[in-house]
């Protein structure tokens, strides 16, 4: 089974950054996840268009913003300037998404939509067939090292199926340990954010990460 393994980089030891840049590329992960938030969508503020530009300066792989922010719209210009090859925006927060979606497509970028727990599939089915992507959150956004809402798992299995006919690719964001990613990725979910739960702060080195997780 393919796995799309995606480093939420906020979970990143901002001290030796291009370091980790360097090791996460050599260790062979897939995408940056990158976790953009404005203290109002979400009660946090984490990274912004300085930190991409940053990581685009040290690896060619691809880079994603995930934008926890209002209104996403009017940014996208800004994160597309930065070095961001897909965008994820929240239905909750954009009035006109299909419009926002059809903007990142414009400009030769993946289209994502990212949706909370309490969100339900009824509400971006109309927008399913523009989405590259499709990220569930598998806890409230805003914050590293929560606890996996298990409720999501009914609205994962309906996205496993509903991909087959719109042909997106399946993302899981939050709380993604190695047995959450095993049984998802059983399930039929392409790809995984790796935070605090798989990734960072562990005895292991990047490369024996991957590899476990790859191998499992
Ligand atoms: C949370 C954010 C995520 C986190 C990631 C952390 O709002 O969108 O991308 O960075 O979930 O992972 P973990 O393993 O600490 O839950
Ligand atoms: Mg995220």
């Amino acid at each position: 089974m393919v796995k799309i393994l995606c480093p939420s980089m906020m979970c990143a030891d901002y001290g030796c950054l291009r370091d980790s840049i360097r090791e996460l590329d050599q260790a062979g992960v897939d995408i940056f996840h990158c976790d953009v938030m404005d203290g109002t969508f979400v009660p946090n503020i984490t990274m912004g268009t300085l930190d991409i530009k940053a990581i685009r300066r040290y690896t060619d792989k691809m880079i994603d913003c995930h934008l926890m922010i209002e209104h996403p719209g009017s940014q996208i210009d800004l994160f597309i300037e930065a070095g961001a090859d897909l965008i994820y925006i929240h239905p909750e927060a954009e009035r006109y998404v299909v419009r926002t979606l059809d903007y990142i497509k414009s400009k030769g970028k993946l289209a994502g939509l990212a949706i909370n727990p309490d969100t339900s599939i009824e509400t971006i089915s109309e927008m399913l067939y523009l989405a590259d992507y499709v990220m569930v959150m598998t806890v409230n956004p805003g914050f590293a090292g929560q606890k996996f809402i298990e409720f999501t798992m009914e609205k994962i299995k309906k996205l496993v199926e509903l991909k087959k006919k719109f042909n997106f690719t399946l993302v899981i964001d939050g709380a993604c340990s190695p047995p959450v990613i095993k049984r998802l990725s059983e399930m039929g979910c392409d790809g995984f954010v790796l935070g605090t739960s798989a990734m960072f702060g562990k005895e292991k080195s990047y490369a024996d990460i991957v590899k476990e997780l790859r191998e499992m």
